[in-house]
């Protein structure tokens, strides 16, 4: 598909290699670009001299589409697409994004949540074109008709239908984080801005284990977490079993961050950062190869985004350190300070830096608890030294007549859980 880019800000030159690297992203071809400096024109967004530069290179260089770095609102999309070539799609930053996460969608949620988003997209358009409708103002305005009012009601319909699967989902996910927790695994999350290397650094530490599959428990674990060079190809999450230390954890990959995204396409993939809100310990990936203003930038983004509701430690990770030399790496540590204390570097594509990752994870999650429990020898005793095998580290295991003494340590939870299962099995020995 062939693409024209526009951009328009308020004051300074305008950037586009983000834009460019979206359009890239949903598969277009960039042929050309048209920006302005200037304040906003209600009508077209740009001047209406840009405009029709715009048009004209659209026509000259046959785009299919031209792309906005800004929002448009629904009469600037329609009023563009009266003024350029016949044919010529109007998309802003929000719907190629949201065109890129329905090309990637591969799961019932994530297809739910695309839906979703559009749905919301698309209500106060057709809000603004009923009540446009009704006043009469605007007769035959973007083609109104008895459509509008019934689309108007459908939409309502389905987003509520959406909104009902995906809580049903939410709720099946946060069962799934509980049953993990309580059979020891501690839950990290990789958050980051797009592209900064959050699916290679999982593969990287879960390389050393396969992936043991247990579909109860982990239907989401996969063998594989993508990688590519280009934004958003993650999109649903990816959770894989790592080994630090003596813990079991399962690293979580997920959707990355973009700055400017409006609420309503924030909200529909809000849960998709549930994994992330609501880990041990987030890992906030950031690709240290870039401009030290630009990784600025994405980090305040990225931290907008986790303050918001994260409650779980954060270490920040300074990757792609493969592409910096030394003091080039100190200045930018330095200049990062305030954002980011006590970062981690590592080259998450060539292993450097990898352990020293993992030593930095043991220590941010909660401490093991060690414990030494006496068991009374009944019919149940061995499922429960079997229990504590699977989910803790045990030191040692000593059988006497009618007892069993167990030494282990684990997470709090499990020790707990222990604990009060060696107490359910002394009360059924006394009893019995
Ligand atoms: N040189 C170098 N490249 C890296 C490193 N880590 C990742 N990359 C490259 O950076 C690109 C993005 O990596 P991904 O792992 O897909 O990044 P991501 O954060 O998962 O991206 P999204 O899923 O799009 O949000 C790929 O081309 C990787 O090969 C690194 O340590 N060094
Ligand atoms: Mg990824």
């Amino acid at each position: 598909m062939r693409a024209i880019i526009a951009k328009r800000v308020d004051s300074g030159s305008p950037d586009t290699a983000e834009i460019r690297e979206l359009a890239r992203a949903a598969d277009y071809e960039v042929l050309g670009e048209v920006t302005q400096s200037r304040s906003a024109d209600p009508a077209l967004q740009l001047g209406e001299g840009k405009a029709e530069e715009l048009a004209e290179l659209a026509a000259a260089t046959d785009a299919e589409a031209v792309i906005f770095d800004n929002r448009l609102g629904p009469y600037q999309t329609y009023n563009l697409g009266q003024l350029l070539p016949e044919g010529v799609e109007v998309l802003d930053r929000f719907t190629l994004i949201l065109e890129i996460f329905g090309q990637r969608a591969r799961t019932r949620k994530a297809q739910l949540q695309v839906e979703l988003a559009e749905l919301r997209y698309e209500l106060p358009r057709v809000e603004a074109k009923v009540s446009l409708a009704k006043r009469e103002e605007h007769p035959g305005f973007m083609g109104l008709g008895e459509y509008d009012e019934s689309r108007e009601r459908d939409i309502k319909d389905r987003i509520s239908r959406i909104r009902d699967e995906l809580e049903r989902i939410e709720r099946t996910e946060e069962q799934r984080r509980e049953r993990r927790r309580a059979s020891g695994f501690d839950l990290v999350a990789l958050a980051g801005y797009t592209n900064a290397g959050k699916s290679t650094l999982l593969r990287r530490l879960a390389a050393e284990l396969d992936v043991e599959e247990n579909a109860e428990l982990h239907p989401d674990l996969e063998a594989t977490a993508e990688s590519e060079d280009r934004l958003f190809t993650t999109l649903g999450t990816t959770t894989r079993r790592a080994e630090v230390g003596v813990r079991d954890v399962l690293v979580t990959d997920t959707v990355g961050f973009i700055s400017d995204l409006p609420h309503w396409l924030v909200e529909s993939f809000k849960s998709t950062l549930d994994s992330v809100y609501r880990a041990d310990l987030v890992l906030l990936v950031v690709d240290v190869s870039e401009p030290i203003e630009e990784i600025h930038e994405k980090l305040v983004t990225c931290h907008d985004t986790l303050y918001e509701r994260n409650e779980a430690p954060i270490v920040t990770v300074l990757n792609k350190i493969d592409r910096l030399e030394e003091d080039e790496l100190a200045e930018k540590r330095e200049a990062l300070s305030a954002l980011a204390p006590e970062p981690v570097a590592v080259s998450a594509r060539d292993g450097i830096g990898v352990d020293r990752l993992r030593d930095r994870i043991d220590r941010e999650l909660p401490d093991w608890e060690r414990e030494r429990l006496v068991l009374p020898m009944t019919d149940d005793t061995m499922s429960l030294v079997s229990w504590i095998h699977d989910n803790a580290a045990v030191d040692d295991v000593t059988y006497g007549e009618d007892d069993v003494h167990v030494s282990f340590s684990a997470r709090p939870s499990v020790v707990s859980r222990a604990r009060s299962r060696a107490g359910e099995l002394a009360a059924a020995a006394d009893s019995g």
